[in-house]
C-alpha cells in the first residue's frame, strides 16, 4: 500500500506482498537500469547483490507516479546507496554510465544471448563464455554438446524471444482446454503467470490444470500431451514427474529451502501456433496450420511458443495458483513474509505453521492471504 504524504514522499511497505503494484510501471527507465544491474550480478553469481537491485526496482513499481527527484526516495525501503546513485544518474542524465558500460560489455551480451536459449541457465552460459564462445553459431557447430531442450531452444530461438501476445496465450489456452476435456471431462485449465497479472505480452504461456474430484487428475498430463502431439501442436515437450509426497502423512516438517521449484507434474513444451488472420477464414476442412512445418521467411504462418503445463490436485490448487501467478519478487516476498513475520512455511502446495505444527488448508487465494494476515492483493496488482 502506498500513500502519498503531504511533503511529496511515499509510504511503501517493505515486503512486495504488502504492496499494490499495478501496470503500467510509472518508472520504467529507472527499473530497467536497476534490473540490468540485477541481471549482471546474477550472471556473476552474486545472488545477494542481484536480489538487492531487484528489490530496489520492485519498490519503484509500487509508486503511483514517475519519480522526479532523488529526494522523493528518502522514505522508501530497500533502496541502497548504489541503487540511489544509479537512480540519481538516470534522473539527471537520462542514462547511467555504469549501466551502459554493462550493456555494451562483451560478457553481458554473450551471457544475455545464451541465457535466452530455452534450457540454458547462468552456469551453462558462463561455461560457454569461458570456452570463448560468443555467438549462437558457435553453439550450433557442436550440437552433440547440447541437451535436447537446448537444441530445440536454438532451432526456435527467434520465435521464443519474440513476445507472446495475449491473444496467442488465450488461443493456446483454448487448444489445451479442448484436449484436457477430451481426456477428462470436468477438468479446468487456468491461464496464470504474467498474463493473469494483466500483462499484454509475455515470454511464455503458463497453464494450470486441475479437476474438482481429487485424484481424477492423476495420469492426466501424459494423455493430454499425447493428444496435443497427435494433433501436431507440439514441437518439443518434456514431462517431469511429480515427486511430492503427502507431508501430512509423515511427522516430518516440510523442507524450508528457498527453491521456488515445486513438485507438481509438469510439462515444459514448445507449441506450434498457427497465427495468421487468414487461418481462421479457411474454415472447416482446411489443413490445420499447426501441422505445417515451413521453416523460412515470408510464407511461414506458424510460430513457436513456450508453454508450461502444470497439473495440481484440487485441494492444492489455490496454493499452485498463488505460486504460479508471480511476479517472482512477489512470490519471494510472500514466502519471506510468511517465514519471518508469521513463522509459517508457504510453497506452491501448502501453508505450514511452524509453531503450531499444523497445515492450513485454503479454498481460494483470498484464504491464503487471510491465513497470512495480509490484505488481499489481486493478480493485476502483483506486478512487483
Ligand atoms: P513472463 O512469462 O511473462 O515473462 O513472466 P512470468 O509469467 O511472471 O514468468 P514465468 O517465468 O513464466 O514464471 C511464472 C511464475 O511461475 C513465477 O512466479 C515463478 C513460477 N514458477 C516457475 N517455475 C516454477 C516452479 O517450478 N515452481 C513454482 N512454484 N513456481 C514456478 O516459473
Ligand atoms: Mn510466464
Ligand atoms: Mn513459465
Amino acid at each position: 500500500v502506498s500513500v502519498e504524504k503531504p511533503q511529496d514522499t511515499w509510504l511503501v511497505a517493505a515486503y512486495a506482498c504488502q504492496r499494490r503494484s499495478p501496470l503500467p510501471n510509472n518508472n520504467q527507465l529507472l527499473t530497467d537500469a536497476l534490473e540490468t544491474l540485477a541481471e549482471e550480478a546474477h550472471f556473476c553469481g552474486h545472488e545477494g547483490r542481484s536480489l538487492a537491485f531487484s528489490r530496489a526496482s520492485s519498490v519503484l513499481k509500487a509508486l503511483p507516479r514517475t519519480v522526479r527527484r532523488v529526494q522523493e526516495l528518502d522514505s522508501l525501503p530497500c533502496l541502497g546507496e548504489h541503487s540511489k546513485r544509479v537512480i540519481q544518474e538516470v534522473l539527471e542524465d537520462g542514462t547511467s554510465a555504469e549501466v551502459e558500460t554493462i550493456r555494451q560489455s562483451e560478457k553481458y551480451q554473450a551471457m544475455k544471448l545464451f541465457t535466452k536459449i530455452f534450457g540454458v541457465g547462468v552456469k551453462t552460459a558462463h561455461q560457454w563464455y569461458q570456452e570463448g564462445r560468443r555467438t549462437l553459431d558457435d553453439l550450433r557447430g557442436h550440437p552433440a554438446q547440447l541437451s535436447k531442450e537446448q537444441q530445440a531452444g536454438l532451432i526456435h530461438y527467434e520465435d521464443l524471444n519474440t513476445p507472446v501476445k495475449r491473444a496467442d496465450a488465450e488461443a493456446i489456452g483454448q487448444v489445451v482446454r479442448e484436449a484436457v476435456n477430451k481426456c477428462l471431462p470436468g477438468a479446468s485449465v487456468t491461464l496464470t503467470g504474467g498474463f493473469r497479472r494483466g500483462k499484454p505480452s509475455g515470454h511464455d504461456v503458463d497453464l494450470l490444470i486441475t479437476h474438482p474430484v481429487e485424484g481424477q487428475e492423476a495420469g492426466l498430463l501424459k494423455k493430454v500431451i499425447a493428444c496435443l502431439d497427435q494433433q501436431g501442436f507440439l514441437l518439443y515437450h518434456s514431462i517431469h514427474r511429480n515427486t511430492f509426497e503427502s507431508l501430512e502423512d509423515s511427522d516430518q516438517e516440510p523442507s524450508s529451502h528457498a527453491s521456488s521449484m515445486d513438485q507438481y507434474e509438469r510439462c515444459f513444451s514448445i507449441f506450434c501456433l498457427g497465427d495468421l488472420p487468414g487461418d481462421a477464414q479457411e474454415g472447416a476442412g482446411a489443413e490445420k496450420p499447426s501441422r505445417v512445418r515451413r521453416t523460412s521467411g515470408a510464407s511461414r504462418f506458424w510460430k513457436a511458443v513456450r508453454v508450461d503445463l502444470v497439473v495440481t490436485p484440487y485441494s492444492q490448487f489455490p496454493f499452485a495458483l498463488l505460486g504460479w501467478t508471480g511476479s517472482r519478487i512477489f512470490e519471494r516476498d510472500l514466502r519471506r513474509f510468511a517465514k519471518r513475520e508469521k513463522k509459517m512455511l508457504l510453497n506452491s502446495h501448502t501453508l505450514y505453521h511452524l509453531e503450531q505444527k499444523t497445515w492450513m488448508s485454503a479454498a481460494s487465494e483470498k484464504e491464503i492471504f487471510q491465513h497470512l494476515g495480509l490484505e488481499y492483493i489481486p493478480p493485476e496488482e502483483r506486478n512487483a
